[in-house]
């Protein structure tokens, strides 16, 4: 396994919609395997693969508090089939919008449908962390991040950052 570097805001490939995969093979399980480690540096509880530059509909999960017993998720192809009208607030975070914070409001639970590791056709009703966890990453899939629900003032505010901090980085 190896980690990958992380995608930050603004790069267009963020903006970008995702490709629907075909088959599940070794090749894309390695992907995958990559994904779940370079989230575990990160530290992060998920990441969508064009976070690490690939366009593909890929996501991995993992919710666990405690270190020692992990309980990574794997989804490929994942489609939301259902969402409540009751929704939940969250502070969310993004690995690609490294210092940024903000509460957004989504759905509380949604179901969805997936292809799992092995290639197996799944569904999961998610309620809480996880399920505000899944939208985000589809949102990813979807080239939408978390700051595209804040107000168009603070949406900038932070890209402005971002782009700052890039420019700096580049120089220094
Ligand atoms: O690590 C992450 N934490 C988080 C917290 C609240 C809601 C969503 C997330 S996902 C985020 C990692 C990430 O950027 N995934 O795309
Ligand atoms: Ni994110």
């Amino acid at each position: 396994m190896s980690q990958r570097k992380i995608v930050i805001e603004p790069d267009p490939i963020l903006r970008k919609k995702s490709k629907t995969l075909e088959t599940v093979d070794d090749e894309l399980r390695k992907l995958l395997d990559d994904m779940l480690e370079t989230m575990y540096a990160a530290p992060g509880i998920g990441l969508a693969a064009v976070q690490v530059g690939v366009l593909k509909r890929l996501i991995v999960i993992d919710i666990s508090k405690d270190k020692e017993k992990k309980n990574p998720l794997f989804l490929i192809n994942p489609e939301i089939i259902s969402r409540s009208k009751k929704t939940s607030i969250y502070e969310e975070g993004c690995l690609s919008l490294p210092g940024h914070y903000a509460e957004i409001e989504r759905p509380a639970e949604c179901q969805i449908k997936f292809v799992d590791y092995n290639g197996k056709e799944k569904e999961l009703k998610a309620d809480g962390l996880l399920s505000t966890c899944i939208q985000h990453e589809v949102d990813h899939l979807n080239g939408v991040l978390f700051i595209d629900y804040l107000s168009k003032l603070k949406r900038s505010m932070i890209i402005k950052k971002l782009s700052k901090q890039k420019t700096n980085t580049a120089i220094l």
